[in-house]
């Protein structure tokens, strides 16, 4: 028996590393207000329905067919009930008031503002909810309010850093890390990571990994980068994070909490391009300015966990929780930025490169640009 092959007869991994996910979302009246409920879940502290909503995303943005009816999306995996009903009420409305409603309410729009600040978390936004702000003008008048020196900088450069970083910028940024490594290291590996490896054509930050095979050499890269940096005048702000990581650690499930790597959180003063007879383009806005504030992660990795922390770094976040969820769950291993452990032969995989770890995992390789879930 063959069943004809409709949309509502594909079947649709519930994890999103057995998915194609491009940047092709031909959904995004609906998935816009599941990542906007995510968001709102997470905003009131409730980590169920701030995943449920996320995996629930995911899974729309992987469809190859926009939706249309109800009965396309009858036996898809993580669709709730209640994400039915927002996703009717968008067929028939051409939007969600549910959705709509949610995005009013104060606490919404007061977390909204205060993430959008470098160093501002949820931490930091529910103690200024609580004691009373509302807004990020609020916060600028109150001179007592003691800041961190990341939040000071995110409030400096909010206007740059809020507005995406482009393509051409991370490639510029690219270039200047690797001018500079290179000049310490030849031999050292440098990779554009994060969204813009997966395609993006903007992001939110540059995303930069570093290795060297000679084993050890990859050491002093950071400290010397920001030093050149600094010295050039480049640097806006840093954040160094020496590494932490113990070899007889299992690998750890939680993929929001920070790896063991030494790397760097930056603000650089990126120079912007000029044109053969001398104008500056001007791409966001900073009339008259010669930069632009512009947010990097800098990452070093030892050469035998690279592999690992090219794959952790990619991502998107939802596509990394999946592979890990699946890892956990249907290969009853253990896999995090630094390596894949299989619990019944109690060994740790190597991997020289990505396609080996699919390998390990008994799944079908996704190329970067297949991993925006
Ligand atoms: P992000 O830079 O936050 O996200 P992105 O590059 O996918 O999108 P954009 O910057 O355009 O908003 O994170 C990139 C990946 O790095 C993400 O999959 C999570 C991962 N990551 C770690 O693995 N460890 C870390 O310590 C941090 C900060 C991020
Ligand atoms: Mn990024
Ligand atoms: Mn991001
Ligand atoms: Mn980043």
């Amino acid at each position: 028996f063959n069943p004809p092959l409709s949309s509502s007869c594909v079947q649709v991994s519930q994890y999103a590393c057995q998915r194609r996910t491009t940047l092709q979302d031909t959904n995004r009246i609906f998935t816009d207000a599941f990542d906007i409920l995510a968001e709102y879940f997470e905003f009131s502290e409730n980590k169920g329905r701030k995943v449920a909503f996320l995996r629930a995303s995911s899974l729309i943005k992987s469809l190859p067919f926009p939706i249309t009816a109800m009965k396309e999306v009858e036996r898809l995996p993580w669709l709730g009930d209640q994400m039915k009903a927002i996703i009717e009420e968008i067929l028939e409305e051409g939007k969600s008031y549910k959705v709509l409603e949610l995005m009013s309410e104060e606490r919404y729009k007061s977390f909204k503002q205060f993430t959008s600040v470098f160093g501002v978390g949820l931490k930091t936004s529910d103690k200024w909810y609580r004691m009373g702000f509302r807004t990020l003008e609020d916060i600028k008048n109150e001179k007592e309010l003691k800041l961190t020196k990341m939040q000071k900088c995110g409030f400096l450069y909010y206007e740059d850093i809020t507005s995406s970083v482009s393509w051409a910028e991370a490639e510029t940024t690219d270039q200047l890390i690797k001018s500079i490594v290179w000049k310490f290291v030849p031999d050292a590996v440098v990779t554009l990571t994060g969204g813009f490896r997966r395609g993006k054509k903007n992001g939110h930050d540059v995303d930069i990994i570093i290795t060297c095979p000679r084993k050890g050499k990859e050491k002093n890269i950071l400290h010397n980068t920001i030093s050149v940096l600094k010295n050039q005048g480049l640097l806006l702000f840093s954040d160094i994070i020496e590494s932490t990581f113990v070899e007889t650690k299992l690998p750890s499930k939680h993929v929001d909490a920070l790896d063991h790597f030494q790397k760097a959180f930056l603000i650089l003063k990126l120079p912007t391009q000029q044109t053969a007879i001398g104008d500056i383009i001007d791409p966001c806005g900073c009339e008259g300015r010669k930069w632009k504030a512009v947010r990097l992660d800098l990452v070093i990795t030892p050469y035998e966990q690279y592999s690992y922390a090219l794959l952790g770094w990619t991502g998107s976040r939802q596509f990394e929780r999946d592979l890990r969820r699946y890892t956990t769950h249907e290969r009853k291993m253990m896999l995090d930025n630094h390596g894949l452990y299989d619990k019944s032969k109690k060994v740790f995989l190597k991997a020289s490169n990505e396609e080996e770890i699919f390998e390990h995992l008994g799944l079908d390789y996704l190329e970067p640009w297949e991993r925006n879930a």
